[in-house]
C-alpha cells in the first residue's frame, strides 16, 4: 500500500533538493506534483484541496525563511500535514464507565466485519480485557457459524444462542445478559452486511443501537474499494452515527486513498487497520507512523510492537541489556532465532523496515525453517566459550564446528557473518530506540522526534 504515493512524494523532495531556496515558482511546481500524486492515490478531492492549501500556506509563510534546505522544509511540512489529515493523534477505543462496553461492527457485505470481530476480540484479550462475541447476523446460518469457528480457534467465548433465532435484537440482549453474568467487560456485536445501504439495514441497526447503547459503532470498510469505502462510511455516519472506522485489506494493493480521506470526510477517526486474513493481522492505527510509512521511512514502530508481542517481555528486557552492553552472544542469537520463528515470515517484517543503515539489503535475506535449524545446530556445536566470544573462533575451530554440526566451513562463516550483522541490527531497533545511524538520518531530515522516546 502507498508504494506509488511514497515514490512520487520522494521524487518531489528529490527534485527540490537541487534548489537553493524555496521560491513561489519551485514550490508551485512541487505542489502540482504532490496534488497529482494524491489524486492518483485515490485521495478524496476535497482532502487534496485542503492538503495542498495548507502545505502552500506553510511553505510560503514566513516561518520557513530559515537555514533549512527547501527539501527539508517541504518534507517536514508534508509530514505534519499528513499527520493532521490522518487524525493528529491515535484514536483509542473507548470503554463504558459501567461494563460491559458494547461495540458494534457494522458495514457492507464482505467488508470484513466477522473476521475483524475475531481479530478485535483477540486484540482486546491480549490487552487486558475479557471480550464476549455475538453474531447478530441472522440472515445466513453460515454467518453465525463463521464467528463460532473463529471463537473456537481463538479460544475466546461467544454467545451462540438458539441456532434458529431470527431476531438480532433478542440475540444481542441475551449476549449482554451473558456478559454481565460471566463478568465479561466487552461485548462485540458482529452485524449483518448488505450489498448496498438500504432502509431495512439502517432500521435494524438503529433498533440495535437503541436497545444496546453501544459505546463504539465501528464501521468496517474494505480499503480496496477506495472512495466507495469513504462514501459508505459517510452515509453510515449520517444515518446511524459511527464512532470510528476500521479499514481492512490494507495488505492488498489498495492505493491508500481511503485511509487518507476517511477522517476528513466523515469526521470520525480510523482506529484499526486489517492487514491480512489471519487473526493476528490487526494493527491499531497511528497517524504519525502512517505518515512515516507514506514518506518511505518504513514502519519501525509497528515492527517493534510485533516483535515485542512475540518475544517474552522479561527475556526481551534481558536481551536489551545485553545488547546495550554489547554482550549479545551467539547463544542469545540462537534464542532470538527461535523467537523469530514465532513472529512469522521474516520477509514480511523486513518489508516494513526502512531502507537505511545496517538494514539496507536485509530485505533480500530469506530465512527459512531449514536454515534456522542449521544455524541452531552450528551454534550447538560450539563450546560455551566460543558462544560467548565469537572472536576466538579461528580456522581450526571453524572446521571442528562444521564437522560437529554436519555443515560446511562456509556455512559456519556465513553464520558468523549473519551474527555480526544481527548484532548490529538488534542494536538498531530492539528495546524501543533507534540506532545512531537512523537518528542521524532523521536529524538530517529535520523531522520532529518520534513518540515513545524513539530518538
Ligand atoms: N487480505 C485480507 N483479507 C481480509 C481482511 N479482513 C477480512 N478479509 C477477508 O475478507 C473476506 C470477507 O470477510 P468477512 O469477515 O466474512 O466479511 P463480512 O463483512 O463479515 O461479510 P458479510 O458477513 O458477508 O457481510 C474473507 O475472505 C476474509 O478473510 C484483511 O485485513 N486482509
Ligand atoms: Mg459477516
Amino acid at each position: 500500500m502507498f508504494e506509488n504515493l511514497s515514490e512520487k512524494l520522494q521524487r518531489v523532495f528529490k527534485n527540490l533538493r537541487g534548489e537553493g531556496k524555496l521560491t513561489a515558482a519551485n514550490m508551485e511546481e512541487a505542489l502540482k506534483e504532490i496534488r497529482v500524486a494524491l489524486l492518483e492515490a485515490d485521495v478524496h478531492f476535497r482532502v487534496v484541496k485542503q492538503f495542498i492549501a495548507a502545505v502552500r500556506e506553510k511553505a510560503m509563510g514566513e516561518e520557513v525563511l530559515t537555514a533549512l534546505s527547501p527539501s527539508q522544509q517541504v518534507v517536514k511540512i508534508v509530514r505534519d500535514e499528513l499527520i493532521k489529515i490522518l487524525g493528529s493523534h491515535q484514536a483509542r477505543l473507548r470503554f463504558a464507565n459501567e461494563p460491559p462496553t458494547v461495540m458494534f461492527l457494522v458495514g457492507l457485505q464482505g467488508s470484513g466485519k466477522t473476521t475483524t470481530t475475531g481479530k478485535l476480540a483477540r486484540w482486546l484479550a491480549r490487552n487486558g480485557h475479557s471480550p464476549l462475541m455475538v453474531s447478530a447476523d441472522v440472515y445466513r446460518p453460515a454467518a453465525r457459524q463463521q464467528l463460532s469457528i473463529l471463537a473456537r480457534d481463538l479460544k475466546l467465548p461467544i454467545w451462540e444462542g438458539d441456532p434458529q433465532a431470527g431476531d438480532p435484537l433478542e440475540l444481542a440482549r441475551q449476549a449482554r445478559r451473558e456478559a454481565v453474568q460471566t463478568g465479561r467487560d466487552v461485548l462485540l456485536v458482529d452485524t449483518a452486511g448488505r450489498l448496498h445501504i438500504d432502509d431495512a439495514l439502517m432500521e435494524e441497526l438503529g433498533q440495535l443501537k437503541q436497545a444496546l447503547q453501544p459505546t463504539e459503532i465501528l464501521f468496517v470498510a474494505d480499503a480496496m474499494t477506495g472512495q466507495d469505502a469513504v462514501k459508505s462510511a459517510e452515509e453510515f455516519h449520517r444515518r446511524l452515527g459511527i464512532t470510528g472506522v476500521i479499514l481492512t485489506k490494507m495488505d492488498g494493493d489498495a492505493r491508500g486513498g481511503a485511509a487518507l480521506s476517511i477522517r476528513t470526510i466523515t469526521g470520525q477517526p480510523l482506529k484499526f487497520l486489517g492487514v491480512g486474513e489471519k487473526l493476528d493481522a490487526l494493527e491499531p492505527f497511528h497517524p504519525d507512523r502512517m505518515a512515516s510509512r507514506i514518506l518511505g521511512m518504513g514502519d519501525v514502530l509497528s515492527l517493534i510492537e510485533k516483535v515485542e508481542e512475540a518475544i517474552d517481555r522479561k527475556q526481551a528486557e534481558k536481551m536489551q541489556e545485553k545488547i546495550l552492553e554489547n554482550e549479545f552472544t551467539l547463544e542469545d542469537f540462537r534464542d532470538q532465532l527461535r523467537q523469530l520463528r514465532k513472529i512469522g515470515p521474516l520477509e514480511s517484517l523486513l518489508r516494513m523496515m526502512p531502507e537505511i543503515g545496517p538494514l539496507k539489503g536485509m530485505k533480500d535475506v530469506e530465512v527459512d525453517e531449514k536454515e534456522i535449524t542449521r544455524v541452531v545446530a552450528i551454534i550447538d556445536s560450539m563450546t560455551p566459550e566460543e558462544r560467548r566470544n565469537h572472536m576466538i573462533i579461528n580456522g581450526s575451530r571453524r572446521r571442528r564446528i562444521a564437522r560437529g554440526s554436519g555443515t560446511t566451513v562456509q556455512q559456519v562463516n556465513q553464520l558468523l557473518k549473519q551474527y555480526v550483522q544481527a548484532k548490529k541490527m538488534m542494536k538498531t531497533f530492539t528495546g524501543g530506540f533507534l540506532g545512531k545511524r537512523l537518528a542521524k538520518k532523521m536529524g538530517k531530515m529535520n523531522l520532529p522526534a518520534l513518540p515513545g522516546g524513539l530518538r
